[in-house]
């Protein structure tokens, strides 16, 4: 946390949402799902588990109307851990493939557990004690439990086609057409969950699980942004994602990008990627105009904020090929409390949109696609939104003078070092 403040010492209005945050009250949703855990161990060891294994999801699923969050905790926490064998590169490729294909089954078999992952795998404890998590799967309303057996018997046969070398060549996905089908079974098909979940609950209309594009390039739009991001870690450990039928433009070989006398064919394979995603910008923001319960809204708006936010972060930004590079704390804190309408994530959107065109150069060979995405986002935005409604309004923070956030912080940093030392 304090590290967290440190990065943002330059930044007041990141300063700001960073003391709001940490001194904001416990919501109503939050003070009765904690009082209803007491009751209820094998749930709370449920909620537990979804604390371990998501950085980015636990806080905002725990934050959903009752009616939802259950069903959204167990959805993640299945698919969770579907997602810990597909990764696990030390299975042997049959029992994985056989596992991938059956997952659906698993979910219905009271006292199943799994403990061949590799030591080194990270959520394996999940899998290790999954029989809390089928316990409590079995108890939700089976409407619910339809949904997410549906989800995971087809995102598992669609992990186990590319985990068998289908839609590949040598090591990496093929065609763009290909990227986008991967993408689809791992994150678009989360989308059209959620959305029958949202339906099925009755907090969204029918229509919103029924428009299945807009749904799945929600995911879509989420899953292509940490492809990007990851490019050297997914590299280090022997994965590829990136479509050839884009890198392959510019490098003969996938590794070649992080060699310093490519770095201008490298520049340009990075930027083809992120246009390749802004074109999905336009349908996220269709996805989140129609929402109408507040809880669903700030749910499905924050990770999205997040990855447009990322998105400017990695444009024409090459660290991305010799580190992990992800924003400041700060920054999205600021994020998380300017989620909460669809005139703040327009003006998100609009503002990071605007960071990648000042970082478009006309020597990119995508300058002008990047440029026509943009215009398309543009025009998006002056057909939907009225023109006076997109200034970032924050939610339930009192307005802190720059300065004062200023001197506050300098003051709290003096006092927690004399603390320590
Ligand atoms: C609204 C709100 C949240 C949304 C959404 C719409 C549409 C799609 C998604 C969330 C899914 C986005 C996935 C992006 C993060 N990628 C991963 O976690 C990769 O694994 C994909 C397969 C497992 C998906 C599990 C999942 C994720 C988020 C959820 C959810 C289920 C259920 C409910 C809510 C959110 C990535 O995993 C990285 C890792 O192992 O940590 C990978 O292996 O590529
Ligand atoms: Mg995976």
């Amino acid at each position: 946390m304090l590290n967290a403040f440190v990065q943002s010492i330059t930044r007041p209005s990141e300063l700001q949402a960073l003391f709001s945050y940490k001194f904001a009250p416990k919501t109503e949703n939050i003070r009765r799902h904690r009082q209803n855990l007491t009751k209820d161990e094998n749930k709370k060891r449920c909620y537990d588990f979804l604390n371990m294994t998501s950085r980015s999801f636990a806080a905002v699923i725990q934050e959903l109307d009752d009616q939802l969050r259950d069903a959204v905790c167990l959805f993640y926490l299945v698919l969770r851990g579907l997602d810990t064998i597909e990764d696990d590169m030390t299975l042997p490729l049959d029992r994985k493939v056989e596992l991938l294909r059956s997952f659906d089954k698993v979910i219905y078999q009271r006292g199943w557990t799994f403990n061949e992952n590799g030591p080194n795998e990270k959520d394996r404890e999940l899998l290790v004690k999954f029989d809390v998590v089928i316990d409590e799967f079995l108890k939700l309303n089976p409407k619910f439990q339809q949904v997410i057996a549906d989800i995971a018997r087809k995102m598992g046969n669609g992990m186990a086609d590319y985990a068998t070398g289908e839609h590949r060549e040598n090591t990496s996905v093929a065609t763009i057409a290909d990227f986008d089908l991967y993408c689809h079974y791992v994150a678009g098909l989360v989308g059209h969950g959620l959305s029958d979940l949202f339906s099925a609950s009755s907090l969204e209309a029918p229509s919103v699980a029924a428009n299945t594009t807009l749904s799945n390039n929600m995911g879509l739009f989420l899953q292509k942004t940490n492809i990007i991001r990851d490019y050297r870690e997914d590299l280090e450990e022997g994965r590829q994602f990136w479509p050839r039928e884009i890198w392959g433009d510019y490098a003969d070989d996938f590794a070649d990008f992080i060699k310093p006398e490519h770095t201008d064919k490298a520049r340009a394979c990075l930027n083809a990627m992120v246009l390749n995603v802004l074109d999905l910008v336009p349908d996220v923001l269709t996805y989140m105009a129609q929402l109408r319960n507040q809880s669903v809204f700030n749910f499905c708006a924050i990770p999205q904020v997040m990855a447009i936010a990322t998105l400017a972060l990695v444009f024409n930004n090459m660290d991305v090929y010799q580190r992990n590079i992800k924003i400041r704390k700060g920054e999205a804190v600021e994020l998380i409390l300017a989620a909460t309408s669809m005139d703040n994530v327009v003006s998100v959107f609009r503002h990071y949109v605007h960071e990648i065109s000042k970082k478009n150069d006309a020597r990119d060979p995508n300058f002008l696609a990047v440029s026509m995405a943009i215009g398309k986002i543009e025009q998006w935005i002056t057909t939907n939104i009225p023109a006076s409604s997109t200034k970032v309004q924050r939610a339930n923070s009192s307005y802190l003078s720059p300065i004062l956030v200023c001197i506050i912080a300098v003051v709290a940093l003096i006092l927690y070092q004399s603390m320590l030392s």
